[in-house]
């Protein structure tokens, strides 16, 4: 029996960087397990939990849930995986959610990394509009974009500059297409896994 802890990369960058896309790629050549935390939310919200409302209010308007909804989520997706290597996608995104992290996870998993998608907002903007057109995410229109942006100055990026100071952070610039990304994400990936 393998007593090596799961390792864990943190996926953090603006919305529309491009997170969800490099995830996917990073599990096709390296076999991570891609858990995004959007996503867990969106399909919790879905399934008619109690927290379904706090979930759409907070998504709609660019908030963050609480990290005690989110984070059992994570954890629940985590132990029911038989794979041990987690991409955790869009998290965490403020103070709340990295003390939440800290609580239940010190010792628990190992961080080896926060990719970083650095790519510009008029970029982004542009990006998720355009997704917009056919994703029928009720958080892609240009109201709640904004709300999202003002999130993400305001609360993700001073957990990015906390990483910073940890030296974990890899940055990736995102403008590129999607495979020229993806050759900077490959080195960040290779550099943990040796
Ligand atoms: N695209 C991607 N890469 C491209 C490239 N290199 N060149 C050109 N186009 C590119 O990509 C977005 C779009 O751009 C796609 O159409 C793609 O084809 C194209 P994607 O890979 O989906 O970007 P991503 O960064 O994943 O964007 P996403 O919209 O998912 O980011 P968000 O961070 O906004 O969304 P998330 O799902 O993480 O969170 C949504 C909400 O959930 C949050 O606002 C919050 O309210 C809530 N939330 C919490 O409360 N807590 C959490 O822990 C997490 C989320
Ligand atoms: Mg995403």
């Amino acid at each position: 029996m393998s007593l090596q802890k799961p390792i864990v990369a943190f996926v953090l960058g603006g919305p529309g960087a491009g997170k969800g896309t490099q995830c996917e790629k990073i599990v096709k050549k390296f076999g991570f397990v891609h858990l995004s935390a959007g996503e867990l939310l969106r399909n919790e919200r879905d399934s008619g939990s109690k927290d379904g409302n706090l979930i759409q209010n907070c998504i709609k308007d660019g908030k963050i849930v609480p990290v005690e909804i989110t984070i059992a989520l994570i954890q629940k997706a985590m132990e029911k995986s038989s794979v041990k290597k987690f991409l955790v996608d869009g998290f965490p995104r403020n103070e709340d959610n990295l003390q939440g992290w800290n609580n239940r996870m010190t010792g628990i998993v190992d961080v080896k990394c926060v990719l970083f998608f650095d790519c510009p907002e008029e970029e982004c903007i542009r990006r998720i509009v355009e997704r917009g057109k056919t994703s029928g995410r009720s958080d892609d229109n240009i109201h709640s974009l904004r709300k999202r942006f003002n999130t993400y100055k305001e609360q993700t990026m001073p957990i990015i500059e906390h990483y910073e100071k940890l030296n974990l952070v890899k940055r990736i610039p995102a403008t590129g297409s999607p495979d020229e990304v993806f050759q900077d994400v490959k080195e960040a990936i290779d550099s943990i896994l040796n």
